[in-house]
């Protein structure tokens, strides 16, 4: 299986997060993907190559405009304001129930209004490998669409957070969500699997009306675990979309027993859709010892995760997510893609 790398991810480090009243160290760091990169190279899974230049068109098929230029400036519109020794920009105030969302001129105003979180700083390097990763994600696409059975987009940073005009939980451009919308512009019906521990909301939102995209996503019950607002099991779908998304939320602690049985009803779904090619959103903060998550996945239950995905029989790219434990995410994640392919 060909993987698809861009260097431009390293210059996108962003050192701290508010989290839990603190200023945190943040886990989503540029030695994931090299850690990744490395195991890729030492099994042989395939050549690592670097992604052809789509430009902005296909991601302004999922985001707005104003939010394409917002990313563009923001860090030299932060800088401009709080000088150049403020190297992360990071809301301080959004517009929540009862404010008026502002895209108007002032920095603050945009950011509060476009983030939802504190844990996704801009910095210099942000708008390249954000742009880049997209890239990496459009050209895993094509190659699938080339006739590959499988791609593996080594994204960073990941996307399955980030919607139309919204960023958060690490995520700028929703990389999954923009190259679906690709496949969909010539026709494809699609399906998007989503593994991460986390809810991909995003993705979700984008989706949520149409009946040509599938969504289908196993993670932590938002009622104790990030996102918070999105991920609960009623959420369906709506208009035409209605029955096109299902949400599998687990509670804390999952085991793979059971993370395994929400896996087959999700690809029994998958199947019913009837899709012509399945996009994975591959988050590996699953596993037992990830540092911000409490599922317990174990190395070789990743064989087996990638073993089920291959039964579906369709046309598939995996792209990167989540997943903080330097020391596994490698074998993780080559796993996942070496067990989809004897499957
Ligand atoms: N107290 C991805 O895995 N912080 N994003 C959670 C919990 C944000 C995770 C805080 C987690 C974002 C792509
Ligand atoms: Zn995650």
């Amino acid at each position: 299986m060909k993987t698809f790398y861009s260097a431009a991810h390293l210059e996108h480090a962003p050192a701290n997060e508010f989290e839990g009243g603190r200023l945190t160290p943040i886990p989503e760091v540029p030695a994931r993907a090299e850690a990744v990169r490395a195991r890729i190279e030492e099994r042989a899974l395939g050549p690592v190559v670097a992604p052809a230049h789509f430009g902005l068109e296909p991601i302004l098929r999922v985001h707005s405009r104003e939010f394409a230029d917002f990313l563009v400036s923001a860090h030299a519109d932060w800088t401009k304001k709080y000088g150049p020794e403020a190297v992360e920009a990071v809301p301080s105030a959004w517009p929540a129930l009862g404010l008026r969302p502002n895209r108007a001129a002032d920095i603050e105003a945009r950011l509060g209004t476009y983030a939802f979180d504190t844990a996704t700083p801009i910095v210099r390097g942000t708008w390249e490998a954000a742009r880049s990763a997209v890239d990496v994600a459009l050209s895993a696409a094509q190659c699938v669409r080339d006739g590959a059975r499988s791609a593996f987009a080594l994204t960073r940073p990941p996307g399955h957070h980030a919607a139309r005009e919204l960023f958060g939980g690490y995520c700028y451009f929703n990389n999954v969500a923009i190259a679906t919308q690709w496949f969909a512009d010539s026709g494809a019906r699609c399906a998007i699997l989503d593994v991460d521990y986390h809810h991909g909301n995003g993705t979700q939102a984008i989706f949520y009306s149409r009946a040509d995209v599938f969504y289908c996503s196993l993670h932590a019950d938002p009622a104790f675990a990030f996102p918070h607002f999105s991920g609960f099991a009623d959420e369906r779908g709506e208009g035409r979309g209605e029955g096109a998304n299902l949400n599998l939320p687990l509670p804390s602690r999952t085991e793979f027993q059971a993370y395994e049985q929400a896996l087959t009803c999700a690809c029994e779904a998958i199947m019913a859709f009837g899709a012509d090619i399945l996009l994975v959103s591959l988050g590996l903060d699953t596993f037992e010892n990830d540092p911000i998550s409490d599922f317990r996945l174990k190395s070789d239950d990743y064989l087996e995760i990638g073993e089920c995905i291959a039964r579906l029989n369709k046309p598939t790219l995996f792209a990167l997510e989540g997943g903080y434990d330097l020391a596994t995410i490698g074998t993780n994640a080559v796993n996942v893609l070496e067990g989809f392919e004897q499957g």
